[in-house]
């Protein structure tokens, strides 16, 4: 006769298979069957006892966001399950793999309006790429197995909903496998000669080409700079792809939109011809960047080829590998005035940037907190960037290179991930440093859980940008709405050091400029001690320059409204690109409104 083991052991079997090391949840009365096989598995499997569902979400999205490996959330059954929303959406957005496991009342009691008790497939089938509920108890460790296939194949979320009384129920060991060992990445589609050949034409006949960097070009930086050098293509990249670029690199421009360069904006602008490679950012359809421009697309999803614009070229494949390709059969090009005019502009941006950062008078800004992060952080560390104006400064002001790894909620976008995110982080990756940047907006949606790190001797640092408002949208109401400022300032202040405090952690508080030294030297010392460090920064609420919004060409604004933009944005020295352009001997592209006037 077979052996036994429950059902929920089986379960926890299957999960470890797939190299899942933790699982994150709050207990609850639909999830002790789940809790008991836990308990069981500990040797194999840690469980991360959070203090909101929702950061055990966040954590389970952003931790294949660092590591690529699955996350795995518990949710009980109704208001546990429904917490765990915007983990799971944020998985999704990111196609990265979440397995939720979500409780409900034993089968006997199913359909019955129970306590807490929802029809919770329908709940999760928009955000799921699979959503069942589980039928009988043999069925748990397959559906589970089935559960990690679908969420690691597809990238995105698997749920499956267990009643409470399977985990206990015995079933025949030998009922039960793990596929995980059959599992295989699928191969990049083999690159189609003619379609390199077109790109490389269209590349070829440019006067201004661009190379737009999207996420599919993660871990082929170099191959990317190498065809930048040999075409004279400045590099744009996409707001979540910063960290695949080393930050000195003279022809890196940073992203576009809002969320990123003066350069990336207006080298979009002025371009002729872009290749744009492995991105489906939304931006892209919005803002008229490329309108009237020849576009190159890769991207390894034929779904995708299309999806934002015409195209022009088309190339199904791996980003990495089209680009070793095209850069083999390029023209290898001179220096071009465009490129020298591209790299000048992209100087007196770091330029205005690095002023910022290390001003030693006036009101403590975030600027000034970045450049403190440069000098004393790690080579390698970790960040985890939390929504609002700090998603915009970190891309600019943080100095990445490839070594480290800067993740973000880039689409959905949702406030309070950055401190599940160091969770994740560190609990991935032990011997980094890893840094939360949260506003103080969203670190308020998240701030019990530093408890969960100290809890289990998370070291990490996180960096509260208190500035008393949702900057970001304050910022947006100022070009938008009609009436004066509304729900967007704070009235009462918090004393972020003190909730550290009171939960186990450090404390420190940064008020000016003067203090920021010593404060970083003993974050950085606690934190190599193995503590766990909040440091709240009270510094100005006026925003970041809107560089989707300039205000420096006296072709196109008055003098009157460019000093005003200037004085407010310190950007004294800041040129439009035109005139570096014109330096070189080329006229803008862009119809300026008083140049077409
Ligand atoms: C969960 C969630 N709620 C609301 C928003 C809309 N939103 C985007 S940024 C932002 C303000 C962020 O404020 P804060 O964290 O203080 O950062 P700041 O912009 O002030 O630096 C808001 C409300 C969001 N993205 N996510
Ligand atoms: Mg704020």
């Amino acid at each position: 006769m077979a052996e036994k083991i429950t059902a929920g052991k089986a379960a926890l079997n299957v999960i470890e298979s797939w190299g899942v090391k933790q699982i994150y949840g709050i207990p609850a009365g639909s999830l002790n069957g789940m809790m008991d096989a836990m308990y069981t598995a500990q040797d194999t499997i840690d469980f991360i006892q959070v203090r909101h569902e929702e950061v055990g979400s966040l954590a389970a999205a952003m931790q294949p966001k660092f590591s690529g490996n699955i996350g795995v959330v518990l949710g009980s059954g109704g208001p546990g399950a429904t917490h765990l929303m915007n983990g799971l959406y944020d998985a999704r957005e990111d196609g990265v793999p979440v397995l939720a496991i979500i409780g409900t009342r034993p089968l006997h009691e199913i359909n019955l309006d129970g306590f807490q008790e929802l029809n919770q497939n329908p709940i999760y089938a928009d955000v799921s790429d699979y959503n069942v509920r589980v039928a009988y108890p043999e069925q748990l460790p397959k559906i589970i197995d089935r559960a990690m296939r679908e969420a690691i194949g597809k990238g995105g979320v698997a749920t499956v909903e267990v009643p409470v009384d399977f985990h206990w129920a015995e079933i025949d060991d030998d009922a039960w496998y793990s596929s995980a060992n059959g599992y295989r990445k699928p191969l990049a589609p083999r690159l189609n000669d003619k379609d390199i050949e077109e790109a490389t034409k269209l590349l070829n006949e440019a006067k201004r080409p661009v190379i737009y960097a999207g996420i599919g070009t993660r871990g082929h930086g170099k191959d990317v700079v190498d065809l930048a050098d040999k075409l004279k293509a400045p590099v744009v990249v996409t707001g979540k792809n910063y960290d695949t670029f080393d930050f000195e690199y003279a022809g890196f421009m940073g992203s576009a939109g809002r969320v990123g360069w003066k350069p990336g904006n207006e080298i979009l602008e002025e371009a002729d011809t872009i290749l744009f490679a492995g991105s489906d950012s939304p931006f892209v359809e919005s803002g008229g960047l490329f309108e009237g421009k020849k576009f190159i697309q890769i991207d390894i999803d034929p779904a995708r080829i299309g999806k934002r614009r015409p195209v022009d070229a088309a190339i199904l494949g791996d980003a990495g590998e089209a680009i070793r390709e095209i850069t083999e059969k390029v023209d290898d090009k001179p220096e071009s005035a465009w490129y020298r005019a591209s790299l000048k502009n992209g100087k007196n941006w770091r330029e205005y940037m690095t002023a910022l950062e290390t001003k030693t008078e006036g009101d403590l800004q975030a600027y000034q907190i970045f450049n403190a992060i440069n000098k004393h952080a790690d080579e390698d560390a970790t960040y985890s960037v939390d929504v609002g104006n700090v998603t915009q400064n970190s891309v600019r002001h943080l100095h990445l290179t490839p070594k480290n790894l800067w993740r973000t909620s880039p689409k959905f976008a949702t406030m309070g991930s950055g401190l599940p995110g160091s969770i994740a982080a560190k609990l991935e990756f032990s011997d980094r440093q890893s840094w939360d940047l949260s506003g103080d907006g969203g670190f308020g949606m998240v701030m019990q859980d530093i408890v969960t790190m100290v809890q289990y001797n998370l070291s990490s640092i996180h960096i509260v940008f208190s500035n008393m408002i949702y900057g970001f949208i304050k910022r947006e109401q100022e070009i938008s709405n009609k009436n004066p400022f509304f729900g967007v300032d704070f009235k009462s202040p918090v004393d972020f050091a003190k909730i550290a405090e009171a939960q186990g952690a450090v404390g420190y508080t940064i008020t000016s400029i003067h203090e920021i030294d010593e404060v970083f030297e003993k974050a950085i010392a606690d934190e190599k001690a193995g503590k766990v460090v909040v440091i709240d920064a009270k510094i100005t609420n006026e925003q970041p320059i809107p560089v989707e919004y300039l205000v420096l060409d006296s072709k196109e604004h008055s003098e009157e409204d460019i000093k005003k933009y200037k004085d407010r944005f310190e950007a004294w020295n800041l040129k439009p690109f035109r005139e570096f352009l014109e330096e070189e001997g080329l006229e803008p592209n862009v119809k300026h409104s008083r140049l077409s006037d």
